[in-house]
């Protein structure tokens, strides 16, 4: 058994023993309650998943495993000469609850690079489709195309064991990450660059892999892969990919369709997909005033006229944080160390110092700081990405680490099919009535 599965067998066999005996004992404790607002209002903060890998705080952000971004920019191993993070690192972190040392995460940069081969028929299904698919379809239809891979849909076939789930959808998660960067970078060079695909170098980290068959070999770009690979992987088992992909997996589908399944929860406009809205969006504006050196008040009129015509101002909101994210500080730091002068960079700086005003006097925003969103695009666009449909399968390779992670641990802790209840409109009518005459 390798190192990681070991641990993560140890790890979980201890924590299901211990939740089998804390539900014996508490299983009747009652932890929420539900209002009329919060049924029709997407569920919002109703406390009914356990997910281990991170938490999210709405005043202090995203915790992977209790550490702060500012803690794993810090705490987790480095590649020679780079300052930010190896998301290696943070996938060890997510599954076993352990910070890895650096012999550990290049255990398993080496073992990712080992599983990494892409099937030939994923490669052929994509090339049968129209370069114009959005890349999110692209990168949708390919994860299920290895399907054909699955060790888990292979054993289960096979008969395997409940007891043994945890082992293959380990297996399947470890596979799934390593393949995904040359999947991902395979869908932008056929897109957006006429088919001339890059062959991966095995030497160098995940990340910086996938920033190289992008075809950007800049030492800041790969530091810049690799602190985007981090921040985007996890963001507690809510948010709508995350939880598409716990509640497809909770059927016993593979990873590989329960990651399906995730991303395209992840495409929509509230979620992933805003982090390509955003910088449309800036094109938008600087395209309409004819210039890139804008005036606070031009963007201020901008941002209002976004509204009246109905519509949200992207990479701004959060249904949970009410505080700019961490995530956003994350990348704001990187760009004033590496490109302060960048001219869109200059505007997200912009918006940070106008929107939050003008979402407040709105008067029912609940967050009217900057997400994730709201930055990364800029900085892609300063290192030549501009094309900026591809984004969000970027976050979507991210996106793999935590949720795969949290699969291994539903399957390992035996979490049963997910099934809430709802309700119809007359049923609530009739519970009220009842309620009011009570
Ligand atoms: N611009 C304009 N209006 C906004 C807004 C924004 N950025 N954020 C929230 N609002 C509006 C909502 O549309 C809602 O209006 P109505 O009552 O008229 O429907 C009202 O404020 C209350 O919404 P909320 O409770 O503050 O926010 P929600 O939890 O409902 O939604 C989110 C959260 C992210 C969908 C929302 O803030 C939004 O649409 N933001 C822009 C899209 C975006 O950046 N999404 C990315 C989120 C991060 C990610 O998942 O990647």
């Amino acid at each position: 058994m390798d190192p990681l599965k070991k641990k993560f067998f140890e790890k979980s066999s201890a924590l299901k023993q211990e939740v089998r005996s804390l539900l014996k004992e508490h299983g009747d404790l009652k932890v929420d309650e539900v209002r009329l607002r919060q049924v029709f209002g997407g569920v919002r903060g109703v406390k009914t998943m356990v997910w281990d890998p991170s938490q999210l705080d709405p005043m202090e952000g995203i915790r992977f495993r209790g550490y702060s971004i500012p803690e794993l920019r810090e705490k987790l191993p480095k590649a020679p000469g780079d300052t930010e993070p190896l998301p290696e690192g943070l996938f060890w972190l997510m599954l076993t609850g352990d910070l890895p040392t650096d012999e550990e995460v290049q255990w398993l940069a080496d073992a990712w690079e080992a599983r990494a081969h892409v099937p030939a028929h994923t490669f052929k299904a994509l090339d049968a489709l129209s370069p114009n698919t959005h890349p999110m379809t692209q990168f949708s239809m390919a994860i299920v195309s290895m399907q054909s891979e699955s060790v888990f849909a292979k054993r289960y076939a096979d008969g395997m064991s409940k007891n043994d789930y945890w082992d293959a959808a380990y297996e399947d998660a470890m596979n799934l990450i390593a393949k995904l960067p040359r999947v991902a970078a395979y869908i932008y060079r056929r897109t957006f660059h006429g088919g001339n695909h890059i062959e991966p170098d095995l030497s160098l980290d995940w990340s910086a892999n996938y920033a190289h068959m992008l075809g950007n070999d800049n030492p800041d770009f790969y530091s810049l892969m690799r602190l985007y690979m981090t921040i985007h992987a996890d963001h507690e088992g809510g948010n709508a990919s995350a939880h598409t992909v716990h509640l497809t997996g909770s059927t016993l589908s593979d990873p590989y369709y329960s990651f399906a399944s995730g991303m395209n929860s992840l495409a929509g406009p509230l979620h992933g997909l805003a982090n390509q809205e955003v910088i449309k969006w800036i094109f938008e504006m600087t395209n309409n005033l004819g210039k890139t050196k804008l005036s606070e008040d031009e963007i201020r009129n901008y941002v209002k006229h976004t509204l009246d015509q109905g519509k949200v101002i992207p990479g701004y909101g959060h249904a949970v944080l009410r505080l700019p994210d961490p995530r956003f500080t994350a990348q704001m730091e990187f760009a004033e160390r590496k490109i302060k002068d960048d001219p869109y960079v200059k505007i997200v700086w912009q918006l940070l110092k106008v929107v939050p005003d003008v979402l407040k006097g709105l008067g029912k925003v609940k967050n009217p700081w900057p997400n994730v969103d709201a930055h990364s695009g800029a900085i892609l666009v300063h290192y030549g990405m501009k094309e900026y449909s591809y984004y969000t399968v970027m976050f979507g390779v991210s996106r793999a680490l935590g949720v795969l992670a949290a699969l291994c641990w539903s399957r390992a802790m035996g979490f049963p099919l997910e099934r809430p209840k709802s309700v119809t409109t007359d049923w609530v009518k009739n519970f009220i009535k009842e309620q009011v005459s009570a």
